[in-house]
């Protein structure tokens, strides 16, 4: 089995990535912790492959990574690419985002959406694999279930009837955007496997 880095300090992320690779041919092993890559990019695609690409060199390793977030209509489109850096905690991050839409009561003003870039970097960096997932949702106006991370507890899918925190592990993988850029990527990765890495 050939190893590949998840290159992400995000644990709610990690648990996620290894549920959904869990059955694929590659042995997964996390980053070392101190080994932090800067998100310069100004798209999601632009970071995940940055991510994947300086972990990928500084180990010499094939590695994996991820940039996401969430996107608010009412917001025109924030926090984006900046919702890790939108306040210092999950609880804050939550907190500051309803606070933002407080003066949007009515759910047709609270349409929001999920994006998940995934990359997949050989060891001298170059991009082997690439993909986006996103899921359309509203943002509740407070925080509902125990499951999931991050901006989890306000996300709510219409068509579940029940917010990300609510939800296992399979229905979120079912519908979310990481879960669909990973099956994307994780099909191309069997492949890049049965051809001989
Ligand atoms: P890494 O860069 O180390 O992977 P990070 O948390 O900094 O971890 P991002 O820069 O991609 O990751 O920021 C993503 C933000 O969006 C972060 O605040 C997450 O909690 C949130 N987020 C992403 N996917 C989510 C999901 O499925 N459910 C809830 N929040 C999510």
């Amino acid at each position: 089995m050939t190893k590949l880095i998840v290159a992400t300090s995000n644990p709610g992320k990690l648990r996620e990535m290894q549920a959904y690779l869990s059955d694929s041919a590659w042995e997964l092993s996390l980053k070392p912790a101190e080994l932090d890559v800067d998100e310069t990019g100004d798209t999601f695609a632009a970071n995940a492959c940055l991510k994947a690409s300086e972990v990928a060199i500084a180990l010499n390793c094939w590695t994996i990574a991820d940039d996401s977030g969430l996107e608010v209509d009412a917001l025109d489109g924030a926090p984006g690419i900046y919702s890790a850096r939108y306040a210092n905690s999950d609880k804050e991050r939550i907190d500051r985002l309803l606070q933002e839409l407080s003066g949007f009561p009515d759910p047709q003003q609270r349409q929001a959406q999920f994006v998940c870039a995934v990359a997949v970097a050989r060891p001298d960096g170059t991009i082997a694999a690439a993909a986006e997932g996103i899921c359309r949702g509203e943002i509740l106006t407070s925080p509902r279930g125990i499951d999931g991370f991050g901006y989890d507890p306000i996300f709510y899918v219409p068509a579940k009837q029940l917010a990300f925190a609510e939800m296992s592990l399979a229905t979120k993988r079912s519908i979310s955007h990481r879960g669909i850029a990973l099956a994307i990527v994780s099909k191309k990765l069997a492949q890049i496997a049965s051809d001989g890495i």
